[in-house]
């Protein structure tokens, strides 16, 4: 009705910590091999930077996110909890769960939802939608801190053959031109979500960040409402 607002919210890098998780337990399993501190992060895919330093630790990398129990296990971003079920509470104020499983996503997908029960609770399990594309998906706002969802992704088409094909699913990903979302122009304004890897990127204006779950989301939200 007249006000409201939906919002799609992303997981991994938004509500759970990815980056933190994956470079603590690639350390753990490979204590030998050069890491990169969060610091040094560029780009939304952490394979492809360790690629760069040495092909091997694709692979290496990406074993550690495919591992059953990784996506369980991530932690909470801060204040991500609080202020997914303080946004469900708002009035005129529609909060989905907006998330892409990976292409290896026998661990994952299970994974994910049981996550949300964990950390959220039932109610949010069924506001759970994940999805490849969320170009497709109608609402007003997603709060993501991938910098190109609606452009050029890194992700897509050619990396479903390679998974068909038996090989690490993510693992093809910069060796083919770049894949869009099927929508070319989104219902929702995408906003992006301060992240290690985003931190530095400099936004064509009139984009809009979030700077962490301490800055003021109602605010991003009360703009896309009508008087
Ligand atoms: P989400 O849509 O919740 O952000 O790519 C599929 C999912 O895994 C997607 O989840 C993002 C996350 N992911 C990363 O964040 N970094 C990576 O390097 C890879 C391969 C996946």
């Amino acid at each position: 009705g007249s006000g409201s607002v939906r919002v799609l919210v992303d997981m991994d890098g938004v509500l759970a910590d990815f980056e933190g998780a994956l470079l603590r337990k690639y350390r753990e399993r490979y204590p030998g091999e050069p890491f990169i501190e969060l610091s040094e992060r560029r780009g939304f895919l952490a394979r492809d930077q360790y690629r760069q330093i040495s092909p091997e630790l694709g692979p290496k990398l990406s074993s550690v996110y495919e591992s059953p129990g990784f996506f369980l296990d991530l932690k909470p971003i801060s204040g991500a909890i609080e202020a997914m079920k303080e946004m469900s509470n708002l009035r005129n104020t529609e909060v989905f769960l907006c998330t892409s499983p990976i292409l290896q996503y026998e661990h994952c997908v299970q994974e994910k939802f049981l996550w949300v029960e964990k950390h959220l609770g039932a109610e949010f399990v069924q506001r759970l939608i994940l999805t490849r594309d969320k170009t497709i998906v109608h609402a007003d706002l997603l709060i993501d801190d991938k910098d190109s969802i609606k452009g050029e992704s890194a992700e897509g088409i050619q990396g479903l053959h390679a998974s068909v094909k038996g090989e690490s699913a993510e693992g093809i990903q910069g060796l083919h031109a770049p894949v869009k979302g099927v929508q070319a122009s989104p219902s929702w304004e995408h906003i992006l979500f301060t992240c290690c890897h985003n931190q530095h990127l400099q936004l064509q204006p009139p984009q809009r960040r979030l700077q962490s779950w301490a800055d003021d989301w109602r605010a991003i939200l009360d703009s896309k409402r009508r008087p």
